[in-house]
């Protein structure tokens, strides 16, 4: 049949159904035709998943790096406490539903005794050689009800073949292993970071590979679903696999998210973030993140372990924009997950238990303003009863329609749960929902795609009825389940800050709770200084203390202080034409300046002189910022800009693990200049970092 009839006909027989439809012929309605691409079954069980971890652990654990470099001595590898056990229970308890593991990292270290390499636990003191961190992991798992996944990495910095086809064959021999010996995974993941300098055998060079075409991605993936028929292959290169990277580590997606791309072409950021709209192929997106700033262990970031509110914030911007959460934990050179990565995710567990402990959809009434072929197996009901194969549908050529639910009694809410059956394909483009509050309708949010899963943060608003209006569709629109809740406020002492002109900003984690304050030094309450917006005070030393409260249940936070120094108003950096140095006095940690000058000399004026009893330094905050730490310094001030008295040297202790403010006192002398010598950093090269620099006056 040629293309115009195949139209033709199927026109026809549309107008058919649609008759039969409105005169209620059908007794038996057919369901809606799926709009493709569809998720096939792995996919789908995948994205049921919604939340497993990542575990990374290998030789760089020992030496404090981010990535091996191939040439760590397997002795180092000795992981004397290791209990996949205590991983498992863990990611149990925190609601996961799996856990991926880094089976090779960049290094090529093998975390079992791959028969392929001696580079691998078996030549390590762990087990005394004996051990298979796969298999003990992969036990756990089944222990645990847990599924397990995969993380091998294509590069490979060790092995003396990489760069050429030799080394396919080991990749693949390596892959068979593991998709062979240890029950079923569920998905395998290769990282997109492929190619550079390594130790290589012994080479020590840069070898560079194309993306595209050295690891012949057809044939591997197939070699993978032959042997594990039920998996999904997420790769960030390459070939198209079965899902996508989201284009950052930061734990988020594009609130736009389709779960399509085109199976051809490049996949630019934007893409990654949010999909394509009219993609001729199923690649819905993970949210990799780390429960930490790195995905290795560092004792440095022990202080920098993702809270609560973070977490929250995390799975709303994944799990609640139709995506997946990955979440890592970094494993401790003793072969544990460090206990405040325990307690953290088992506090954000608790807190989503809360967040959605009470469906406030249960006592609604439903109606639509059409329901497909006014049938009883497609109504609205559909959409808020417990089973997740049910849905509402309208019928074929509508493209936007209405679900109202209607409360016997008023309720109070701020989530909004929304779910498609993306067994039939992802459709809705964009939709808004509205709250009947005091008799009169409101628009609360106005949104684009649902897909799997949507949920919606908002102010809390009391309502008699909601109103979900589904503005624009791929097809016919079908709701598969719509939640809503009453989420607690999550309070967390607020943040306190102060910018080089004096101003103070308090930031609470939740936009909803209320911030009082106090500056006298006294303990704050619902009945101190409400804090509006960020506001300006004097130029000499002040304490701000300040409480989130949760008006709603009269409900505090713990108090938070900040002792801020004199203002840096008219303070001033000399001889640095560089517009970030004034980040180094613009009072926000997480600003910096950077140079390549070490050893350098940093000179402040602060306009006027002070008397001062010691300065304060935070090292650039960045991950990637480590190596300009800096270590030894000189410390000297001055009257004049002349005469200069050095008044301190020495070495900030431990700096490098902990790079939070180091605190140096003296006794005190008048100075209008200060100046700061850089003399090492981490890295031994020439590179120092900044956050803050700050005095302490008498
Ligand atoms: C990145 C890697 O380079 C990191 O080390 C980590 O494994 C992360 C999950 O993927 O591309």
């Amino acid at each position: 049949m040629d293309k115009t009839n195949h139209f033709l006909r199927s026109r026809k027989l549309l107008f058919i159904f649609t008759i039969l439809c409105s005169t209620g012929v059908f007794a038996q309605v057919s369901a809606p035709q799926p709009v493709l691409p569809i998720p096939d079954a792995n996919q789908l069980g995948w994205q049921q998943m919604e939340y497993y971890s990542f575990v990374h652990l290998s030789v760089n654990t020992y030496t404090d790096m981010a990535w091996g470099f191939g040439n760590e001595d397997p002795q180092i590898f000795n992981p004397t406490e290791l209990d996949c056990r205590q991983w498992a229970r863990i990611a149990k308890e925190a609601g996961m539903k799996g856990i991926i593991f880094t089976a090779k990292h960049h290094s090529g270290f093998c975390l079992w005794p791959s028969k392929y390499t001696e580079y691998s636990v078996k030549n390590s003191p762990w087990r005394d050689g004996k051990g298979d961190m796969v298999r003990e992991l992969a036990e756990a798992c089944k222990e645990y009800g847990l599924k397990f996944g995969i993380y091998l990495s294509p590069w490979d910095r060790n092995h003396p073949d990489y760069g050429k086809p030799e080394y396919i064959t080991y990749f693949r021999n390596q892959l068979t292993e593991l998709l062979t010996n240890y029950g079923e995974i569920f998905e395998v993941w290769f990282d997109g970071a492929n190619g550079g300098t390594g130790y290589y055998g012994g080479a020590n060079e840069n070898r560079k590979i194309d993306r595209e075409t050295y690891y012949d991605w057809k044939n591997t993936y197939k070699l993978v679903r032959d042997l594990q028929p039920n998996i999904v292959i997420w790769n960030d290169g390459g070939d198209r696999a079965d899902l996508r990277w989201v284009g950052t580590e930061a734990g988020y997606i594009g609130e736009t998210n389709w779960s399509l791309l085109d199976s051809t072409g490049d996949v630019p950021e934007d893409m990654l973030r949010h999909g394509v709209e009219n993609g001729n192929a199923w690649v819905p997106g993970e949210v990799n993140t780390s429960i930490r700033p790195e995905w290795f262990y560092h004792p440095k970031e022990d202080g920098r372990v993702k809270n609560v509110p973070q977490l929250m914030d995390t799975y709303y911007n994944s799990v609640g924009r139709n995506g997946t959460l990955l979440l890592n934990f970094p494993i401790m050179p003793n072969g544990l997950i460090h206990p405040t990565d325990e307690k953290n995710v088992l506090a954000f567990a608790e807190a989503r238990k809360e967040a959605f402990a009470n469906n406030l959809t249960k006592n609604a009434i439903a109606s639509a303003s059409e329901v497909r072929c006014k049938s009883s197996t497609f109504n609205s009901l559909m959409a808020v009863d417990d089973d997740p194969e049910s849905f509402w549908a309208t019928n074929d050529n509508t493209k936007d329609a209405t679900l109202t639910l209607r409360f016997a009694k008023p309720i109070t809410f701020n989530r909004f749960l929304v779910q498609e059956p993306i067994q039939l394909g992802q459709r809705v483009k964009s939709f808004t929902l509205e709250a009947k509050i005091q008799g009169s309708w409101k628009e609360i949010a106005k949104e684009t795609t649902i897909g799997y899963k949507r949920i919606l943060r908002f102010p809390t608003t009391t309502a008699t009825e909601i109103r979900l209006n589904i503005t624009d569709a791929k097809a016919c629109p079908l709701i598969s389940n719509l939640e809503v809740y009453l989420a607690p406020i999550i309070l967390f002492p607020p943040i306190i800050s102060r910018n080089q002109a004096g101003e103070v900003q308090i930031k609470s984690s939740d936009s909803e709770s209320e911030v009082y304050y106090t500056l006298d030094g006294s303990l704050p309450s619902s009945k101190s200084s409400k804090y509006q917006r960020w506001f300006p005070t004097h130029d000499g030393k002040i304490t701000v203390k300040a409480i989130a409260y949760d008006p709603t249940n009269q409900s505090i936070s713990e108090v938070s202080e900040e002792n801020f120094e004199i203002s840096r108003k008219k303070w001033k950096v000399l001889g640095v034409a560089d517009d970030n140095i004034l980040n180094i006095i613009d009072g926000d940690e997480f600003t910096s300046w950077q140079n390549d000058k070490v050893p350098i000399d940093l000179i402040i004026d602060f306009g006027k002189l002070e008397t001062i009893s010691g300065f304060r330094y935070l090292p650039d905050q960045h991950w990637w910022a480590e190596t300009s730490i800096i270590t030894q310094y000189q410390f000297f001030i001055s009257e004049n800009n002349l005469d200069w008295k050095l008044v301190s040297e020495g070495e900030f202790s431990n700096i490098k693990n902990n790079p939070t403010w180091q605190v140096n006192v003296f006794n005190p002398l008048t100075a209008r200049y200060i100046k700061l010598k850089a003399l090492k950093t981490v890295g031994n090269n020439n590179n120092a970092g900044i956050a803050e620099i700050d005095i302490i006056t008498k």
